[in-house]
């Protein structure tokens, strides 16, 4: 049953993974990188990992979270988020049903039934999927293993339980499978909630969640054929998002995989996979936080979405000169609606018609009225060895995206704008083709034993999302920016390109390990928001509440550029010392404006004792301020912190293991600068509208886990 992560160790240069080695219940984490490929690092419990796989990123090299809610972590890596970063779940690349990312992919399976994330560092292999300007990631979910050997039967399972104390917080999770050497069956729950989390200076409202997920699946295996099918579903209901104007009244629904994969012999390998998905939203801005007043009255809103989508990605594998090749046609389709219902309070202004008398409104409006996105590519990618000591990776990508949308109604406040503003977009040609191609070249070469010299280049492509191409009127919902300002999409967009270069170096012995990779990206029409032509409106970022500009999506050039690194020495059987530094900065090509919330430099180090059945850690993070901030939002700047973490756990007796520890020892106030601004009212929350929003405060949290 330990399989898996045995492998991941075995392979490993990355050490901490012999740290954890025990502690083999918790999600693992690969980062597949030049020389170390494939990498592993299982993580230490800790509740924040527990509850949200996103978390774990923090701990990868070059690797952030946008965090906008308990739950609702996006992936950054070096510097770009959100649609850029190609995430996939059990190998396929999910949909969000929230236009404002509060589901992003990674809030699909919860940490507890996470078998292992995966980070590709650096430039992401063309195979990895679409859209990888700005890396990749896989998670996969928990499974169990098959019989192997003599063993007849393999009964895999954990029952695991946590507490938080800075949110009261509690989750239990089960997990069970059986398996012969050609079935197996799995089926695995839990359920995560807690209260809005506590900091020194008060509560930080709202950030209460409540989550149930399950996963089901059947595999079988016989002869090289693998077939296998597995349902994750997530129901998430009440939970916060701070950050955002709305809060998740449910996430409602399931991902269907379907694999078949067949090893042919001689080094030939069929894969292919298949999934759908279908599910319901629901957010509102009254059930978790008051609403703000308009004209003396509460303005209710609240907005129903729902995702429909399926893909496949088949690929073949072959041996071709000193190496493999692999050859492959990807492509999934999916459809998004959202409706956005009103009710407030009109009277009689500039802004209202006169034939509205003061009276309350309610209205429906289209956000999105079938969207349908679809996409077509092919890839082909060639990996081997030149030399004993000169290995390569070419790959090329080609994808065709192409976009379209029904029209929209206009039920918003009937202003000459907003009538205008809808008439112009459904008189728009909305049918929208754009053709990529991705270029992938890798060079590695083992310099000396304990060194290897990694060299990359690429152009990689990024068609505009469904919310770049289609806000018709001025509205939050840009996929999780946060930035407290409206977009309005543009029908004119052309897709990012991003030419990237990279160098990085692998020294390892024994007992040290040192891996900095430095980086440049030059990307061509970056799409960020730039000031809307004509649009104004009253915003509460806005400084000194004066009308401010309406932003829309535009095409501009830009430079990101960092460094990071990871490094660790191992002193002796008990003690060992591990960490990391990211550093990302990235600005407009044409003006001085900096790129919107790029994560300051940051890093991380941990001091780990291991005895006998007995883990115990000190963890110490910083970041630094970062100064260097968008203008074009009027971004704010944030102060560096550090942060202090005790972790301790005992393996009591075989498959047994229990753990405590304190997060945010000296109970400090830090503000994280991919944390967003609270958009809740001043009266429901102790931090002020408008102002950052602080991490939690000191936690003590226990865990208790049991596995077999
Ligand atoms: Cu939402």
């Amino acid at each position: 049953m330990k399989t898996k992560l045995s492998i991941a160790i075995a392979t490993a240069l990355s050490l901490p993974a012999i740290a954890y080695a025990d502690t083999e219940q918790l999600t693992t984490i690969v980062v597949e990188g030049s020389s170390r490929r494939p990498g592993a690092m299982a993580m230490a419990p800790d509740s924040s990992g527990l509850k949200d796989t996103a978390a774990l990123l923090e701990k990868v090299p070059g690797a952030n979270i946008n965090r906008n809610g308990p739950l609702t972590g996006i992936p950054q890596y070096r510097g770009m988020s959100g649609n850029r970063v190609n995430v996939t779940v059990d190998g396929a690349n999910m949909k969000e049903v929230g236009p404002n990312s509060m589901d992003p992919s990674l809030s699909h399976v919860p940490a507890a039934l996470t078998e292992s994330l995966t980070v590709y560092r650096g430039i992401a292999p063309v195979s990895s999927g679409i859209d990888t300007i700005g890396g990749s990631m896989k998670m996969e979910s928990k499974k169990g293993s098959f019989a192997e050997g003599d063993k007849k039967y393999e009964f895999d399972g954990a029952l695991s339980t946590g507490y938080s104390s800075v949110d009261s917080g509690y989750y239990v999770a089960g997990f069970s499978s059986i398996a012969n050497e050609n079935h197996k069956i799995h089926i695995g729950a839990t359920k995560e909630e807690g209260n809005d989390y506590k900091y020194a200076d008060g509560t930080v409202r709202p950030t209460e969640y409540d989550r149930q997920a399950l996963i089901v699946g059947y595999e079988y295996q016989n002869k090289g054929h693998e077939f296998g099918f597995n349902f994750t579903d997530n129901n998430t209901i009440n939970t916060g998002t701070p950050a955002l104007p709305m809060d998740i009244g449910y996430v409602d629904g399931g991902l269907y995989n379907l694999e078949y994969n067949w090893d042919m012999g001689n080094g030939y390998q069929l894969e292919s996979k298949f999934f759908y998905q279908d599910m319901s939203h629901y957010m509102s801005n009254n059930a978790l936080r008051t609403p703000m007043m308009v004209n003396g009255k509460p303005m209710f809103m609240d907005t129903n979405t729902a995702v429909k989508g399926g893909g496949w990605d088949i690929a073949m594998t072959m041996p071709m000169g000193s190496g493999d090749l692999k050859v492959g046609f990807t492509g999934d389709k999916s459809n998004h609606d959202a409706d956005m219902h009103m009710v407030m309070w009109m009277v009689d202004n500039v802004n209202v018609p006169p034939m509205f008398p003061p009276h309350e409104m309610n209205t429906n409006t289209t956000i999105f009225n079938a969207v349908e996105r679809s996409r077509y590519s092919f890839f082909g990618e060639w990996k081997g060895d030149l030399t004993d000591k000169l290995s390569t990776e070419l790959g090329i990508r080609y994808t065709y995206t192409n976009s379209n949308t029904a029209d929209v109604v206009n039920g918003m406040v009937m202003t000459p704008m907003m009538v205008m503003a809808a008439n112009n977009f459904n008189n728009a040609n909305r049918d929208k083709d754009f053709h990529g191609v991705d270029l992938v070249a890798m060079l590695r070469y083992a310099a000396r034993t304990d060194l290897d010299l990694e060299i990359g280049f690429a152009r990689k492509t990024r068609a505009p999302s469904y919310q770049e191409l289609y806000l018709w009127g001025p509205s939050e919902a840009s996929g999780g920016l946060a930035d407290g300002r409206t977009y309005v999409g543009n029908l004119d967009l052309n897709l990012e390109t991003a030419y990237q270069f990279e160098f990085g170096m692998d020294w390892h012995t024994d007992n040290a390990y040192f891996a900095p990779r430095a980086f440049y990206h030059y990307v061509d029409d970056y799409i960020q928001g730039s000031e809307h032509a004509t649009m104004k409106r009253n915003q509460l970022r806005c400084p000194t509440m004066a009308p401010c500009p309406v932003l829309q999506f535009n095409n501009t050039d830009a430079h990101i550029y960092g460094v990071d690194l990871e490094t660790g020495y191992v002193f002796d059987e008990h003690w060992r010392i591990d960490g990391g530094l990211n550093y990302v900065g990235g600005r407009q090509v044409d003006g001085d404006g900096y790129l919107y919330r790029m994560a300051p430099f940051n890093g991380r180090a941990q001091i780990t004792f291991e005895h006998s059945g007995f883990m115990a850690s000190v963890e110490g993070i910083g970041y630094s301020a970062q100064n260097k901030v968008a203008t074009y939002n009027n971004e704010d700047k944030t102060a560096g912190y550090g942060v202090m973490n005790l972790r301790a756990n005992y393996e009591a007796f075989d498959g047994f293991v229990v753990g405590a520890g304190i997060e945010n020892v000296v109970d400090s106030i830090n503000e994280n600068h991919l944390g967003g601004y609270s958009r809740a009212m001043s009266m429901d929350s102790d931090v002020a509208q408008g102002d950052r929003i602080p991490l939690p405060g000191r936690n003590y949290y226990a865990t208790m886990t049991y596995q077999w």
